[in-house]
This record gives C-alpha cells, structure tokens and sequence, in this order.
C-alpha cells in the first residue's frame, strides 16, 4: 500500500510542536523549570559574548583580518544552554558555527578568533578541553559523536555525549547512518538540530517533505522532541531532561530546535539575493537575547545600566581575546604535514620540500 505521505506527516506536526515556555516577549506561557537567578543572568551574560564576538569576527573578515566565516547570530540560546547543561567530563560535536557552545565548554576565545584565521592551534581544543574536531563536511561528525557515546556506553561510564547540525544536515546518509546506529545500540547521546530555517539559500521547506524534523529521530526509534531554540527556559528543561536520560542511560534524544540565522550563511555568502528583507524583520523580533532580556527585566534581575554593563564587558573580552590571537605567529607553511602520519611517505616528504626549499637536497 502507498501511504500518502502528506497526511502522516500533518499527523506528525500535531504531535511535534514546539515545547515554549517563554514567548517572543519575554512572558512566561507554562511553568519555568526551576534555575537560579544568577544562572539566568550568567546565561544572558554568555549569550551577548556570543553575539559580541560574531559581531567583531564578522567586522574582522570584512578588513581581511580574517578568513571565511559563519555567524552566529539568532543561535546564541541554543547554543549557550545546551552547552551549560554538559558536564566539562562530557565531551561536544560542534560544526563550524558553533562558536558561542564551544566557548561555553570550555574553548578559548582567543583559539576561536584563531580558527577562522587558519591557525591550527583554533582547530583543536586544549588538552582539559572535551571539544571533538570542528566539523566543516556536512553530518560527517555524527557518526564519530554516535561510536563515542557507544563506546563510552560500554565501558560503564555515566556520561553523555552532545552534537550540533543544522537542518540541512539531516539530508545527509551520515545523519541517518547515525540515527539508526543511536537508535540500534541506544547510546548515551543527544543530537541537537539547530534548524535555523536555511541550509545556505535553501529554505527549510525544501530541505525535506517531512512537515518536521524532529520526526526523523522517532523514524530511527530515537526519542525526539521540538523545541523553540529562541528560548532559554524550554532549552534548559528539554536538553536537561534529555541529558539526564542519557547518563541513566535510557538511550539518545534527537532535538529538533527551532531558531533563525539573522546574518549571512558565511561572510562569502549575501542572503539579500534568497530572503526577504519582511522575513528577516519578522524573525529579528524572535532575537534570543531581547527575549531573556526582557524576561529578566520582569524579573528584576536585570537593569538597563547593567544590561550595558554586560555589552561592555563582552566587547572588552572578545577585544583581549583577538589580541592576543593577533600576537600568535602564523605556523610554518608545512604545519600540515605534522600530523599526517608519523612518518611522512616518501610522496609526502617530496611534497613537504616542495613548501620548504631550504630543506631540498
Ligand atoms: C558533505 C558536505 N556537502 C556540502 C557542503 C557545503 N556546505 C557547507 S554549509 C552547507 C549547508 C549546511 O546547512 P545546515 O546543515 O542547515 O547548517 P547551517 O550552515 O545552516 O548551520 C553546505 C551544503 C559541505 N560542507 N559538506
């Protein structure tokens, strides 16, 4: 028999929602989960780092200081919660646009200005630092974040492993190669699809006739939820929620939350010739961080010379950090041979004295 796709998949959005607990204006519509007051305030604090340091990298690109780079801009509650709730034992997945939770894990600030200057030293997290490879080749990360978590699951550990993709990325084999090998094995791990609306000029709609993409993890036996990505106190219940079954190791969760990139794809990319200029208005009234400004204000927590207080600190801070990125002399053009293999093929030593001709015979 054909089923007629369409009418599963409306039957799917009535039971994929988004979970909201705060709305677009900052008012509570269900009851919050229970977060101290200075937990709060630090994430709202967190958040505007994030969108201090797009701000000046996508600033930085422009005046070629420099290379290629994807903003993070719209995505900062995702990003920042989902990272507050992972242990610093518990290791994270990121993909190229994943500045703010990087950071929030543990990354420097300074490394992160290094990566998108090409500086090997921002392609690696520190030591102490349980950050995996940025993964720039789309979903490819997801299969190495599902055999991590497997692993982990064997060994008797109680942890949880976290990984990013955007909505693009569940079109890949890899993301459904993952999904079927969390589901199979039931490892401890919590995919978070920030599903911004766009997969560089594709809109979301087009990405896939599914009328959601939380479904595609039930689809695998994994349990899936939608979430607004815009909002700080559904983020923290649903990601906590699903963290916490993983350490009790109750199996994976896909999340489908649902956000907006409000800059371009990358600094290479002008979305002014794919979007309209009504939708970016529209969605610049969703912006996370007015929304959890607004919100604490109600609250008392927060005051608008503290608010700019925050502004102040954050640009001071990510001012330091790219300093001191600047101050890092550039690697040797044959860096990228050091970690190839642990002796070089003959090939490869040719190729390498091809970059450094003082060492030719
Ligand atoms: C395997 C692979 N195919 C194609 C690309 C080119 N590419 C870079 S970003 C991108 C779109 C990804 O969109 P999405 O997964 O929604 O993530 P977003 O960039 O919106 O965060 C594509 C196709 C790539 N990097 N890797």
């Amino acid at each position: 028999m054909v089923a007629k796709s369409r009418s599963t998949t409306k039957d799917a959005s009535a039971r994929y929602s988004p979970v909201q607990i705060l709305n677009s204006e900052g008012e509570l519509t269900g009851p919050s989960p229970v977060i101290k007051d200075e937990q709060l305030v630090r994430t709202l604090k967190l958040m505007i780092i994030g969108r201090s340091f797009d701000q000046r990298a996508l600033s930085l690109q422009r005046q070629g200081r420099i290379g290629t780079y994807a903003p993070i801009s719209g995505q900062e509650a995702v990003q920042v919660v989902s990272s507050l709730c992972l242990s610093d034992d518990e290791w994270m997945f990121p993909t190229y646009r994943d500045y703010a939770a990087m950071y929030v894990h543990g990354m420097p600030l300074r490394d992160l200005f290094l990566y998108p200057m090409g500086h090997p030293q921002g392609g690696r997290a520190p030591e102490s630092v349980n950050i995996y490879a940025i993964s720039i080749s789309i979903a490819t990360h997801l299969p190495h974040a599902v055999g991590a978590a497997w692993a982990s699951k064997i060994k008797g550990e109680k942890k949880a492993f976290m990984t990013y993709h955007g909505d693009g990325a569940t079109s890949e084999g890899d993301f459904h190669e993952a999904m079927n090998f969390a589901g199979v094995f039931q490892v401890p791990l919590v995919t978070i699809c920030e599903n911004n609306g766009w997969a560089i000029s594709l809109p979301r709609e087009r990405q896939t006739h599914s009328e959601t993409i939380a479904q595609k993890g039930e689809a695998y036996g994994v349990a899936a939820v939608m979430v607004d990505g815009n909002d700080i106190l559904a983020l923290y219940k649903v990601i906590s929620e699903s963290l916490d079954r993983a350490r009790a190791g109750d199996g994976p969760t896909f999340i489908e939350a649902v956000t907006y990139r409000l800059g371009p794809h990358t600094t290479a990319d002008d979305p002014g010739r794919y979007r309209s200029q009504e939708e970016l208005e529209e969605m610049k009234l969703k912006d996370p961080l007015v929304r959890t400004a607004k919100y604490l204000r109600g609250l008392g927590l927060l005051s608008e010379s503290e608010e700019a207080e925050m502004w102040e600190e954050a640009k001071s801070l990510v001012g330091d950090a790219l300093k001191e990125a600047e101050s890092i002399a550039p690697p040797n053009p044959d860096f990228f041979f050091d970690h190839v293999y642990a002796e070089l093929t003959p090939n490869l030593l040719k190729q390498r004295r091809e970059f450094v001709p003082e060492e030719a015979e």
